[in-house]
């Protein structure tokens, strides 16, 4: 018989939705032992909170966080809020016996990262950061490649993250939808956001990276601050590019900017072996383009691998062959998995100490800017 596993999300922006709709999906698409119930929504505003869990179907709403960790009809918690929140409430739900599932990137910095991992580990909790894209199956169909040897050697990983929608000076910091141009509430910008992504990725697919120089750049020094009313200084990187090597002997480039004029959210990678290639795009994120360097000469080329099958990652749980899914899927396949772990008693990755090794790339990508020499990644 199916378990229930009562839900308390906490927060109801894009990551609330979009973690929301994966509970909902779930148990439609996968054979599964636990089944989420969407049981109490929590925020600080009344009205948004209910207007959120009326939409989405919870059955409670909740105005602060500490009264929904000290339910007892609560048995995973859900971190949707701004970073800085996430080390407080982790700590408490971890204390009181909580599984936590907690969007990424788990902390603002390593040293909260570091307390997070010490008190799910004490605590004996299943625990999962959302890095969503691991589970877009073109993406896990890259893994498979790379595990089955099929690149050979790796020399080079390239990765970005482009996006352009902070580029208007107008544009305030702080507040709801706009805290990620805060530093106090984000701990970092792009780096923290969206090379997190990158390397949570390539940690995954080519292994740990050993050191690494950067640079930052914040074109907008100053934004009025939603919360103070006054002009304050913008604390975030808008833009940051790096140089890193892989424990493996190869070579990794990434950047990322909200400052690229005309991409929105591009996140692509290419990784360049002896024997293959391979490289992959988020904004055609069901195709895998692959290069063989072992076809017949005379069909040798990039092929673009439409990843829709079933015998494609997760595919065969969706619809008939050729017909794609999309983003929000990758968030239905990380509940999937996780679910499939509790009820096997297996972790999931990534879990909070994977997503701190992240978090020290992240760390050593920001003081190499600020020291303008190369840094060591903490392990
Ligand atoms: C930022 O705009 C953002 O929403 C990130 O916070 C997400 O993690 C990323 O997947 C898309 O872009």
């Amino acid at each position: 018989m199916t378990k229930k596993l009562n839900i308390g999300m906490i927060g109801y922006g894009f990551m609330g939705r979009a973690h929301s709709n994966a509970y909902s999906q779930v148990n439609h698409f996968f054979d599964l032992d636990y089944q989420p119930v969407l049981k109490a929504a929590c925020a600080r505003n009344e009205a948004e909170v209910k207007a959120f869990a009326g939409k989405w179907g919870y059955e409670s709403v909740e105005t602060d966080w500490r009264a929904l960790v000290a339910r007892k009809d609560i048995d995973a918690i859900d971190i949707c809020t701004p970073n800085d929140l996430h080390k407080d409430i982790a700590l408490a739900a971890a204390e009181a016996g909580k599984i936590i599932l907690c969007e990424k990137p788990l902390a603002r910095d390593g040293n909260e990262g570091e307390v997070m991992v010490q008190a799910v580990e004490k605590a004996g909790v299943p625990n999962m950061v959302w890095y969503n894209y691991r589970r877009v199956p073109a993406v896990t169909l890259a893994k498979q490649l790379i595990d089955e040897g099929r690149l050979g050697r790796i020399f080079h990983y390239r990765s970005v993250f482009l996006q352009d929608w902070t580029i208007s000076a107008d544009l305030p910091q702080g507040g709801h939808n706009l805290w990620r141009l805060d530093a106090g509430a984000a701990g970092s910008g792009v780096t923290g956001d969206l090379l997190a992504h990158c390397f949570d990725t390539a940690l995954w697919l080519n292994g740990p990276m050993e050191d690494v120089t950067a640079m930052t750049e914040t074109f907008i020094k100053e934004r009025m601050h939603n919360l103070t009313g006054k002009m304050e200084k913008v604390g975030i990187d808008d833009a940051c590019a790096v140089m890193t090597r892989f424990a493996n002997g190869s070579l990794g480039t990434f950047e990322s900017t909200r400052y690229a004029r005309g991409h929105k959210s591009k996140y692509t990678f290419e990784i360049n072996g002896e024997k293959a290639s391979i490289a992959w795009d988020l904004h055609d994120l069901h195709r895998l383009s692959y290069f063989d360097h072992g076809d017949d000469s005379v069909v040798r080329g990039w092929h673009s691998v439409h990843a829709t099958d079933h015998d494609m990652p997760y595919m065969g749980k969706w619809w008939v062959p050729g017909l794609q899914i999309g983003y929000e899927h990758s968030f239905i396949h990380q509940v999937a998995d996780f679910l499939d772990g509790l009820a096997q008693d297996k972790v999931t990755s990534p879990t909070f100490k994977d997503a701190l090794a992240t978090q020290y790339v992240c760390d050593a990508v920001l003081a190499s800017a600020q020291s303008q020499a190369w840094q060591t990644i903490k392990t």
